[in-house]
Formats: structure tokens, C-alpha cells, sequence
């Protein structure tokens, strides 16, 4: 005869398993689960904010608090249902030759906020169709959660000397989406294992040296943060070191031999790539002005850094190319 915490244990092992089930069903590439605890790489946050390594992205300061203890980030929650999806467009639309101006793979489709964000909700109502009287919060990018520790934590891949939360299976092009529950659900095995070895061609590719170290990346420095997060104009060294991005990077992942042997194309039709935004006429884009520049671009990543930015970008790119 079991006992009552039997049951419970047996109940949420059922429920683990459909909540699967079902984010597969919505397309999710994979999903784990995670108990929600303290972050047990508070320390290494707190150093690099301490480094200056966010740059202006001053708002990773003031969710400090809870990045290092997601439990605090919804009153209640236990639980954290980790999704990854693949966004790798492979040869589909083959990266333009050297020199060409490029835009990282994970802006090629409508913004995955939006497409994400409407995934995660209906599988937080799956969840709470589950388990009648739960509630649920859906995190994509924006909000103060730990996605890579989470991921790892959920049993979903490893934290690569490059920052990328790392699949096996999948590599590392994926975007991370998560729901936090109060219901009790069975978690997975964190995953322990790092599987990069003596590897660093990552550190070593990427284009403005910008990791202090293995996992420790001063953002002020990588093209990424430079083309989407930086406000204001460049100076001569940030626009020398843009080079021929127009918007993101994807070096580090590019040339980890995850993704050389494991990356395949998506098959995501929510995430088929724009052409205006995988290969746009950067010609055009640095005069464009703002009413045609939302028409354009609206619903894409593009909005980010908006008009004023991706003008400067343009610019930049345009004196490389
Ligand atoms: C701020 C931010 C950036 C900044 C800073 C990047 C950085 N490396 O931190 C900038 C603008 C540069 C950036 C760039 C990119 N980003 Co970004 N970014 C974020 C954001 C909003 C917060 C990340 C953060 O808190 N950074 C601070 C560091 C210290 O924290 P952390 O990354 O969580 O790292 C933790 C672990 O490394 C852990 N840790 C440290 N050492 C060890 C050791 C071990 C063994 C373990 C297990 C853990 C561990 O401690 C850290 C603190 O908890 C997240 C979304 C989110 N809410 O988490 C997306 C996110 C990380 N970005 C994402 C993406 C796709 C990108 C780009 C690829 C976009 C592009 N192509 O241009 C690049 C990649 C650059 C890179 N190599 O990291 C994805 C990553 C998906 C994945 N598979 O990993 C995320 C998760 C968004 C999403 N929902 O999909 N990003
Ligand atoms: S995204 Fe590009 S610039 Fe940033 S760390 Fe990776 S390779 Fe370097
Ligand atoms: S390139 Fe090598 S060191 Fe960098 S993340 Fe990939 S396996 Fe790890």
C-alpha cells in the first residue's frame, strides 16, 4: 500500500510527464523542470556585475536580488517548466559572404518575444488545467530570471565557456522560455557534466576579445551588446569593432563544435525568417526615417535598439563593408 507522499510523488511525476507531452505538442524542441532554490551561482553574478561587465544594462543590478534567488520572483512558486527551441536557419538562407553585412540568426524571424511569450502562455494554461488552483508566470528574455542557470538546472544542457546554455543534442542556438508554478511537479537531474574540455574557440574567434575568461563576458565589449543595448552614438573603437554586424553576433556559436556537429535547421513555421530582416538593405537603412522604419520593422528584435540605433549601426557597418 502506498503512502499518501507516495501518491503525491507518483501524482507529480504523471504531471511532469504530460507538461512534456503537451510542450512538445506546441513545438517546444525540448522541456525540463527545475525546483526553484537559491542560485548556487549567486557569487558569480554579483562579480561580474561588481566587474562593470553589464555595461549601462543597469536594470541586471537592480534584479540582482532575483536572478540570485528566483523563488523570489513570484510569491509561492516551487517550480520552474524550462523550455528550449531551436531557432538555427542552417543554409536556408546561407550567411552572406565575408564582408556582407550580417544579422545574428536569432533576429532572422518575427520577434520570438511575441511568438515565445504566446507558446509559454499556453502551456502555463495546460499546467494549470493540470493542476486545478496552480498559478503560473511565463518568462521570455525580459524579466528578472536566471534562463541559462534555470535551463542547466532543469537538466537541458551545460553552461559553455561562451555563456551559451549548450544542448547535446541541439547546440546552442535555442531561445530559453520558462514557467514558474507553485505546483508540485518532479524535476529533472540538473545537468553536471561541462562538455567543452579543453576547447576555447569560442574565446579564441570571437572578434573584439571580449570574455575576461571562460564564462565571464564583459558585455561592454561584445558586438551584441554594442549593436542592441547601447544607447547613444559609437566612438571610433565601438565602431571598428561592429564590423560587419549590423545587429547581434553569432561568432562564439558559430564556431563551437556543438552546433558545427548538432545545430540542424529549424522547422518552426512561427519561426520562418523575414528576408527584410535576415539580409535587409542597409543602404536604405541609414537614411530611412521613423515612420517608414516601423512599418517595416515592427514586431522584430529591429525595435530594440529602434530607429536612432539601427542607423547608427547601419552607419557603422556601411564605412566596414
Ligand atoms: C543581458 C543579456 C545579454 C547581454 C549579456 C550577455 C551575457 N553573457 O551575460 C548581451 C547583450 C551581451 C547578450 C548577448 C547575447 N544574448 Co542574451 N541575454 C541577456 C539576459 C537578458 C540576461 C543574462 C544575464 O543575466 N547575464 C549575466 C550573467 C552573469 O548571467 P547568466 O548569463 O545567467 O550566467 C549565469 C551562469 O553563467 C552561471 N555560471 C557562472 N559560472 C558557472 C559555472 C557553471 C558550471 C554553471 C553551471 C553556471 C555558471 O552564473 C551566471 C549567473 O547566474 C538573458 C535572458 C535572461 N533573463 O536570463 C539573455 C540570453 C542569455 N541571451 C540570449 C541570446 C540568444 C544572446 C545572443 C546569442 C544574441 C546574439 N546572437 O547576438 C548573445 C550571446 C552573447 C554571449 N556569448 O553570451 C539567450 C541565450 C540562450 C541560450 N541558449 O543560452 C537568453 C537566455 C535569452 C533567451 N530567453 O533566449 N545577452
Ligand atoms: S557575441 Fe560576438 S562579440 Fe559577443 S562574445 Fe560572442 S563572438 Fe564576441
Ligand atoms: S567553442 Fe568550445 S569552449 Fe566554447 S562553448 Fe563551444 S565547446 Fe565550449
Amino acid at each position: 500500500m502506498k503512502t499518501v507522499e507516495q501518491e503525491r510523488q507518483a501524482e507529480a511525476s504523471r504531471r511532469s510527464v504530460e507538461i512534456k507531452r503537451q510542450g512538445a505538442k506546441l513545438g517546444f524542441s525540448t522541456v525540463g523542470i527545475a525546483l526553484l532554490d537559491r542560485n548556487p551561482h549567486a557569487a558569480e553574478l554579483d562579480r561580474w556585475l561588481a566587474d562593470g561587465h553589464a555595461g549601462t544594462m543597469t536594470y541586471l543590478n537592480r534584479q540582482a536580488k532575483k536572478r540570485k534567488d528566483p523563488r523570489l520572483v513570484m510569491p509561492g512558486a516551487k517550480t520552474a517548466v524550462v523550455t528550449l527551441t531551436n531557432y538555427f536557419h542552417g543554409d536556408r538562407m546561407p550567411n552572406p559572404a565575408p564582408r556582407v553585412p550580417r544579422v545574428a540568426q536569432y533576429a532572422w524571424s518575427p520577434d520570438y518575444h511575441d511568438v515565445l511569450g504566446e507558446r509559454l502562455e499556453q502551456l502555463a494554461t495546460a499546467i494549470r488545467a493540470l493542476v486545478p488552483g496552480s498559478a503560473t508566470r511565463c518568462y521570455v528574455d525580459a524579466g528578472p530570471v536566471p534562463e541559462r542557470e534555470l535551463a542547466q538546472l532543469a537538466g537541458l544542457g551545460w553552461i559553455g565557456k561562451n555563456m551559451m546554455l549548450i544542448h547535446p543534442e541541439i547546440g546552442s542556438f535555442t531561445f530559453i522560455g520558462v514557467v514558474l508554478t507553485d505546483a508540485r511537479l518532479e524535476p529533472d537531474l540538473p545537468f553536471e557534466a561541462d562538455r567543452c574540455g579543453t576547447c576555447q574557440r569560442c574565446l579564441d574567434a570571437c572578434p573584439t576579445q571580449a570574455f575576461a575568461g571562460p564564462r565571464d563576458l564583459d558585455a561592454r565589449a561584445c558586438i551584441s551588446y554594442l549593436t542592441i543595448e547601447h544607447r547613444g552614438a559609437f566612438d571610433a573603437t565601438q565602431r571598428a569593432q561592429v564590423g560587419d554586424w549590423l545587429f547581434g553576433c553569432d561568432v562564439c556559436q558559430d564556431v563551437c563544435p556543438w552546433n558545427v556537429s548538432f545545430a540542424r535547421e529549424t522547422l518552426d513555421a512561427g519561426l520562418a525568417p523575414r528576408p527584410e530582416v535576415a539580409r535587409p538593405d542597409v543602404g536604405q537603412l541609414v537614411t530611412i526615417d521613423e515612420a517608414e522604419f516601423q512599418r517595416r520593422y515592427d514586431r522584430t528584435p529591429f525595435t530594440r535598439p529602434g530607429h536612432r540605433g539601427m542607423r547608427r549601426n547601419a552607419a557603422a557597418v556601411l564605412d566596414d563593408v
